[in-house]
């Protein structure tokens, strides 16, 4: 059956984009934050990738960049059910941040800092080989600062709540701890193909 885009605003899933119990917001793009939206200025803005890595670094805005940069297309997804299809980000992608700080043979977590103080972890293979970027561009415009501005990671292939606004911290470490979902009852990992949405999912 043919799908009509652009009137229900719960369309039924189209070529098996929708993971188990998402639906398509279509247009609309929810703002999903926990704490005040911050003010950041990007001029005094910094990120740190720090912990299990040879070369602790710091880089500002323009430091940032200066990186090559890397662009997502795909889709994203809220453990509150909705899913957004093809948006488009650009930023640098974390393989290339590693780089320069190179990852100490034991570290295998990394815990991500908001400058609010949210936080939230993910194993290390989660945000390498291309699948984890931070974004200061959303759809060729400036990132909102409700939507992260000026910088925010994006981890696509993990629910959204892992892909924290507003970055200004990596660490790298040995063990997994939880962050600010996690200790609220999330899942540690979130893969929405396998609906890891609590503690105790798969
Ligand atoms: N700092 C911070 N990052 C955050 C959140 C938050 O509350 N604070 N919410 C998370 C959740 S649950 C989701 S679904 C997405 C929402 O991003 P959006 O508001 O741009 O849609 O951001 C994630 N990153
Ligand atoms: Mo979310």
């Amino acid at each position: 059956m043919p799908v009509t885009r652009g009137f229900s605003r719960r369309r039924p899933d189209s070529g098996g984009r929708l993971p188990p119990g998402q639906y398509d917001v279509g247009g609309s793009w929810p703002v999903l934050t926990a704490e005040a939206t911050p003010r950041i200025d990007p001029q005094s803005w910094t990120l740190a990738v720090e912990g299990l890595v040879d070369e602790p670094t710091t880089w500002t805005w323009d430091e940032v960049h200066q990186l090559p940069t890397s662009s997502f297309r795909g889709d994203i997804h809220c453990v509150t059910t909705w899913s957004k299809f093809d948006v488009a980000f650009t930023g640098v992608s974390v393989d290339t941040l590693l780089e320069v700080a190179g990852p100490q043979d034991d570290a295998a977590f990394v815990m991500a800092y908001s400058t609010t103080g949210y936080t939230t972890n993910l194993p290390l293979s989660d945000v390498t080989g291309g699948r984890a970027w931070v974004v200061w561009d959303y759809g060729g415009k400036p990132l909102t600062a409700e939507h992260g501005g000026p910088v925010r990671l994006l981890v696509p292939h993990l629910y959204f709540w892992k892909s924290a606004k507003w970055i200004s911290r990596l660490e790298l470490t040995a063990g997994d701890r939880p962050g600010f979902w996690e200790t609220n009852g999330y899942h540690d990992r979130g893969d929405p193909w396998l609906e890891q949405r609590y503690q105790g999912d798969a």
